[in-house]
């Protein structure tokens, strides 16, 4: 008599089906010994030495797992465990390991050594799965280098053209273009970092929340609804370098002036906006480069990262508009120049109702006190949602902190976010086409 697809999926996925907590909490504290800082901070920029290596690490271990390891033109790793037919879309799981400058060990890394934990338990337990699982490590999801997130997955998804790099430049001055130039990627060859699919059953993510939800609610599984999207801007007011010992203040063209009440007016309206019902707006500027940035010279040329966020795509583009605007009253007011380029803006992006489901009857069984939640930091699900099925799973940040040393998931926490996702693959794997 054949069995249902839930017998079956009983059947050949016993509930004692465990991931090793240990191997698990191994991998992720032998990854993050790669760009480990002072006062146990973490860097590990795109395309840096410390970022290829952790990568080149997850090689490594993937190839130790025994699963088939493919590395695609941007340097985005995939390890498949085969199952199914050759032509059954795979599910997939991952996030990425570069991080932010001086940043914490477990934002990204969580989310893929959690998918190759749950991926080793199934191929060494010989569970027959009805489809291939992949573990996906995705470069460049951190905007901190380039000001341009999810880079891989977005390649990925194919949905990024050359003219969307133009602004995306390193504190360095180095391009985000020349680097893609310099591993043989042009405008012509971004195409075929696209993934069909068609390949593509869903994709999954564990991440830390990277805010104060969980913490503050006692659960320890956040079951993701939806992703804020950034408007990302760079604002450059230019007005006159002079000395600052000799030149009357009504005679001064000082850029940084200029920028500290853009500064102000961000952090101001976003307040503002975020107590009005058209939803919550987040502003940051995160970086400045000042010029000359010396003591005894007023600064000539001041230039801001701007970062505003949103759940509401109306609320941050109402913002966006609004602080633009303001930027060019201020420069008027003051005579001085002003550029704004656009980085990028992103749409905020509802993850896939069918996996919410999924994931809570998971905590349901198991008695896993649990959230629905949104996001308010980007993902690489933002990406892979639009070519497939997307669902993410939190577990707790301590605190709320998240892109600093303090950032901190009990190990118990991770475990169980591993333990979530294993069960969340193996339904999904089951699931009718
Ligand atoms: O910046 C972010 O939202 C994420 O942590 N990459
Ligand atoms: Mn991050
Ligand atoms: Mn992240």
């Amino acid at each position: 008599m054949i069995s249902t697809r839930q017998e079956q999926r009983a059947n050949l996925f016993p509930a004692s089906l465990a991931i090793n907590k240990k191997r698990l909490l191994n991998d992720l504290n032998a990854i993050s010994r790669i760009g480990l800082g002072e006062h146990g901070s973490m860097t590990r920029l795109v395309f840096s030495i410390k970022e290829l290596r952790s990568r080149q690490l997850l090689i490594h271990l993937m190839t130790q797992a025994g699963l088939k390891v493919h590395v695609d033109r941007i340097g985005n790793i995939f390890g498949r465990l085969n199952g199914g037919g050759p032509k059954a879309p795979a599910v997939i799981a991952g996030s990425h390991l570069d991080s932010v400058l001086h940043g914490g060990k477990f934002d990204g890394p969580v989310g893929v050594v959690g998918a190759l934990e749950a991926v080793r338990t199934l191929k060494e337990n010989k569970v027959g799965l009805p489809c291939p699982i992949e573990v996906a490590c995705f470069v460049g999801e951190e905007s901190s280098r380039f000001g341009f997130s999810t880079l891989g997955s977005s390649l990925l998804a194919g949905q990024v053209r050359m003219e969307d790099l133009a602004n995306a430049v390193d504190a360095h001055g180095t391009k985000l273009e020349d680097v893609l130039a310099s591993m043989g990627i042009y405008r012509d060859t971004l195409a075929s970092l696209k993934r069909d699919p068609a390949t593509v059953k869903a994709y999954l993510e564990l991440h830390i929340e990277q805010g104060p939800i969980l913490e503050a609610k006692k659960k320890k599984i956040g079951i993701v609804t939806a992703i804020a999207a950034p408007t990302r801007l760079k604002v450059i007011f230019t007005g006159q370098a002079d000395h600052s010992g000799t030149t009357p203040m009504e005679m001064r063209k000082d850029a940084l002036v200029a920028a500290a009440q853009l500064i102000g007016y961000i952090e101001e309206i976003c307040r503002e906006y975020s107590k009005m019902e058209q939803g919550r707006v987040v502003g940051t500027v995160g970086a400045m480069k000042i010029e000359p940035g010396v003591i005894n010279a007023i600064p000539g040329k001041v230039e801001l990262s701007v970062d505003i966020r949103s759940i509401a795509a109306k609320a941050k583009d109402r913002v966006a508009a609004m602080v633009k605007r303001r930027a060019r009253e201020i420069a008027k007011q003051r005579g001085i120049a002003l550029e704004i380029l656009p980085i990028r803006a992103e749409h905020p992006v509802p993850l896939d109702e069918s996996l919410l489901p999924v994931i809570r009857e998971i905590c349901e069984e198991k008695n896993i006190p649990y959230e629905i939640m949104p996001s308010g930091a980007g993902h690489d699900a933002m990406q892979m949602a639009k070519i497939a099925r997307a669902g993410m799973i939190f577990i707790p940040s301590k605190k709320g902190i998240s892109h600093s040393p303090l950032e901190w998931t009990a190990p118990e926490d991770i475990c169980l976010g591993a333990q979530v996702l294993l069960e969340t693959i193996v339904k999904v794997a089951y699931e009718k086409n």
